[in-house]
């Protein structure tokens, strides 16, 4: 069996983990239950380790957060794929119990685990080593059953049937966890989840998932008609990235400009140059009408910029820059982003400069 490209993904505010998965020869992959609000950082990931994102799963219509499954489908060309029991309209795939989901030479298995939702899907990998088990199984806990059709004893027995026969050694990755755990086995959890491993009954079950007496999430009102669309927002241009340049956002969370738009750009944005005086003086030079404001004194001077224009930021090889970048928007500043590369890239490409040696 060919190895696996995994990463397990957080979003705080909702504490969801999001997966991506991908078989490292053909570089196709999966992302299982992305958010909305990280689908930037998300896609970020997949380009920049070079993958091809075939699906997007969900496990199941969530009612804490929106899916990022129509962004990335606008963004990257992957389709979405979720339970056809959930009711949710917009999937290319409506999955049910048996189909498998394939990405290279590597593939998931889709397990009807309905009980926190009537649409709940565990997804096995191929060789068994690994469950996604969304919201019907967590880390020595499970989902809720006092809404979306749920009812806990289906949760029992579609955690009995369905992800306690898989091996012991089973990993287990659950759609959330509130206390920062990460993963746990399908062992693990058959000897300690103190709801459903164990001795426990499935009237037990029931009598505990009857007084979990949980506030509703907080987001559910709009989650669930979003995610009823597969996170296709009621205004479609709602989700747009800055428009004012063809932007690049990174995995480490900062918005890119490539050289050769700010060349045919250069009068209409703020050059930034963070450098110290004597690099910006000394043999690479720098952006013509760029301004010195060394990344030390920036924040204290940022006042002297205009909010206006957009401002790029430029240092040798862009780490300093891409810095400022940051504290700038931190301080205020809508329209920012960090010059790829720096001087160095700049006069790679062999683009004008002011001072410097040739
Ligand atoms: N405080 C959270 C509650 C989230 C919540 O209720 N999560 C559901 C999954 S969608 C659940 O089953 N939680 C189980 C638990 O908290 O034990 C929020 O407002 O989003
Ligand atoms: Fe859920």
């Amino acid at each position: 069996m060919s190895t696996l490209i995994f990463r397990q993904l957080f979003d705080h505010p909702s504490s969801t983990y999001t997966y991506l998965l991908a078989d490292p020869g053909s570089r196709e992959a999966v992302l299982i239950d992305p958010v909305f609000e990280q689908a930037r950082r998300d896609r970020a990931l997949v380009e920049e380790l070079g993958l091809k994102l075939l699906w997007t799963l969900e496990t199941h219509v969530h009612a804490d957060h929106i899916t990022g499954a129509w962004l990335h489908k606008q963004r990257l060309g992957s389709r979405i794929a979720i339970s056809g029991a959930g009711g949710a309209e917009g999937a290319d795939r409506p999955l049910a119990h048996g189909d498998r989901v394939e990405f290279g030479r590597r593939a998931l298995e889709a397990r009807a685990t309905p009980g926190h939702t009537s649409g709940c899907l565990t997804y096995v990998l191929d060789d068994r080593s690994m469950a996604f088990t969304g919201d019907a199984l967590l880390i020595r806990g499970c989902g809720r059953t006092d809404f979306q059709q749920g009812s806990a004893s289906t949760l029992f027995r579609s955690v009995h049937e369905q992800v306690f026969t898989l091996p012991d050694g089973c990993q287990l990755f659950p759609a959330h966890d509130y206390r920062g755990l990460t993963s746990s086995s399908v062992g693990e959890e058959r000897i300690f989840n103190p709801r459903l491993g164990g001795q426990i009954l499935e009237e037990d079950f029931v009598g505990y998932m009857a007084h979990l007496g949980l506030a509703h999430p907080k987001q559910i009102d709009a989650a669930v008609p979003a995610n009823l669309r597969c996170g296709r927002p009621a205004q479609a241009d709602a989700a747009a990235g800055p428009a004012w340049a063809p932007l690049t956002y990174t995995f480490a969370g900062i918005w890119e400009l490539q050289p050769d738009w700010l060349e045919e750009h250069l009068r209409e944005v703020q050059v930034v140059d963070v450098r110290q005086p004597d690099e910006f003086n000394g043999v690479l030079g720098h952006v013509p009408g760029a301004r010195l404001m060394p990344l030390g004194s920036l924040v204290a001077r940022a006042g002297e910029l205009s909010k206006a224009q957009p401002i790029v930021t430029v240092c040798r090889s862009g780490a300093r820059s891409a810095q400022a970048a940051v504290l700038l928007s931190k301080a205020g500043f809508d329209k920012v982003a960090n010059l790829a590369g720096g001087m160095l890239r700049w006069r790679a490409q062999r683009f004008a400069v002011e001072g410097g040696n040739d």
